[in-house]
């Protein structure tokens, strides 16, 4: 019969007198192996100090991924019903109009969004292993209090697993569940959000503690001891000799999310982008002047030559007035020249040279002087990418065009020639491809 460890003194116990019994009947039962197991965690390094320094990175940058992605939220345009998911009834941020400048504004919060979330896995694989031996501690609860700690715990670490597991599926756009990824991931960061605030709220003065208290950042191998039992429980009650020193595993943690990095930044930063190895789609070029990343050809969209062919139209409405343009008429209007990115929410981002017609004159063309909002219409049938509302700002922006050609040359195809949609920070998936029409509203 192995011996029983002490229960815990301090906050956590000793157990509240009503609900005594249960505490107690738990304790008598000990699921087979539960002690084993607990037994089992026995690396010297672990405790207080790791886990807050863990924590404290996870503190300041996790806050970063959350507000990044309910940002990309907003920019997606919820007040036209196209932000995923739509009917979130008042469980969202406040609803702004998303700005077209800086022009590298969703540029920067979907790369961070993803690029951290994709970083960070590391930290919080390695903040996991620190405290992994708390997972198995039996009884699971001794109060009222420590279920429901118990529970926040449960929701952030299922919280935090489910958003990576989601986020980095879609970004490979490997589809393997059979639910809406963004309703998913949308919901499953409010559950993780609330979790992790509780979670703050209750250890916070602990990290303090431990960071105020003596660092081990210098310690080598050599002298690397565990810390005096803490109460949490984080310290192993037997500890064995150390093989790998508090800064070492923080090096090995830290080298991960580098390695991560360097892996990920070449789909923000177009000059590395044969870096970025994670990706499907970042590194998948057009030729010449079009060789920048691809997101959907125009063989999967459906398009096709026919249609974009000399016989092509593009129809623009506003006031009560529809006007039909070809191609060559659209070149013989003002040509207005900007250097904008095209940034997915799946993480890439490329900024290229771009040419064509400014929206707000296509607007005015048809007797819309002051337009509030557009939709835009692609050639493409079916599916999410049929049509896109713009904001009044991201058509009266100076840059806001409608692109003809692309680095001095034509769009080629997959690139949505023979005119597309390009605006300052707007995201990729509103930047509409082999459009069609344009309705300008007052
Ligand atoms: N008609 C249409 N427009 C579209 C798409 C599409 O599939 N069909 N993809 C969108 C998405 S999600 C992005 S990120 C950008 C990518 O543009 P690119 O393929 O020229 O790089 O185009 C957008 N415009
Ligand atoms: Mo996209």
């Amino acid at each position: 019969m192995p011996a029983r460890p002490p229960a815990p003194t301090g906050p956590d116990g000793p157990p509240s007198a009503v609900p005594a019994r249960l505490w107690r009947g738990l304790d008598r039962y000990r699921p087979p192996g539960v002690d084993a197991v607990a037994r089992a965690w026995r690396s010297p390094v672990r405790g207080p100090w790791l886990t807050s320094v863990l924590g404290a990175v996870l503190l300041v940058t996790l806050p970063l991924v959350i507000v990044t992605g309910l940002l990309d939220w907003i920019a997606y345009g919820p007040r036209f019903g196209q932000a995923f998911p739509a009917g979130v009834g008042w469980l969202h941020p406040p609803v702004f109009d998303w700005p077209t400048r800086p022009a590298w504004l969703f540029r920067v919060t979907q790369g961070l969004h993803v690029t951290l979330g994709i970083v960070l896995v590391p930290v919080v694989l390695g903040k996991l292993w620190s405290v992994v031996p708390k997972l198995f501690d039996w009884p699971p609860a001794r109060s009222i209090a420590q279920v429901l700690e118990r529970l926040s715990l449960l929701l952030l670490i299922g919280g935090i697993l489910f958003q990576i597991v989601t986020g980095l599926l879609n970004i490979q756009y490997a589809y393997l569940f059979g639910f809406d990824f963004y309703t998913a991931h949308w919901y499953g960061a409010w559950v993780f959000t609330v979790a992790l605030v509780t979670h703050v709220a209750i250890k916070l003065p602990r990290l303090v503690t431990a960071l105020r208290g003596p660092g081990f950042a210098r310690t080598p191998l050599a002298r690397t001891r565990p810390e005096p039992p803490d109460p949490d429980g984080l310290v192993a009650r037997r500890p064995r000799p150390a093989t790998m020193s508090r800064r070492g595993v923080l090096a090995v943690v830290g080298g991960g999310a580098l390695l991560l990095a360097a892996l990920t930044v070449g789909q923000s930063v177009d000059a590395l982008r044969r870096t970025a190895l994670l990706l499907p789609r970042g590194r998948r070029f057009g030729a010449g002047p079009n060789g920048f990343p691809v997101n959907r050809s125009i063989a999967a969209a459906g398009v096709t030559p026919a249609q974009t062919g000399p016989g092509w139209r593009l129809t623009v409405r506003g006031a009560g007035r529809t006007v039909t343009l070809d191609r060559g008429q659209l070149l013989a209007m003002a040509q207005h020249t900007a250097a904008l990115p095209i940034a997915c929410v799946e993480g890439w981002s490329t900024a290229q040279t771009w040419t064509g017609v400014r929206l707000r004159d296509l607007a005015a063309l048809v007797g819309v002087a002051a337009p509030g909002s557009a939709r835009v219409r692609s050639l493409e049938r079916a599916g999410l990418f049929r049509q896109a509302a713009l904001q009044g700002n991201q058509v009266t922006d100076p840059d806001a065009l409608l692109a003809l050609r692309v680095n001095g040359v034509d769009l080629s195809p997959d690139h949505g020639y023979p005119a597309r949609v390009i605006v300052p920070a707007l995201p990729g998936v509103h930047c509409t491809k082999w459009v069609e029409e344009i309705a300008f509203d007052g």
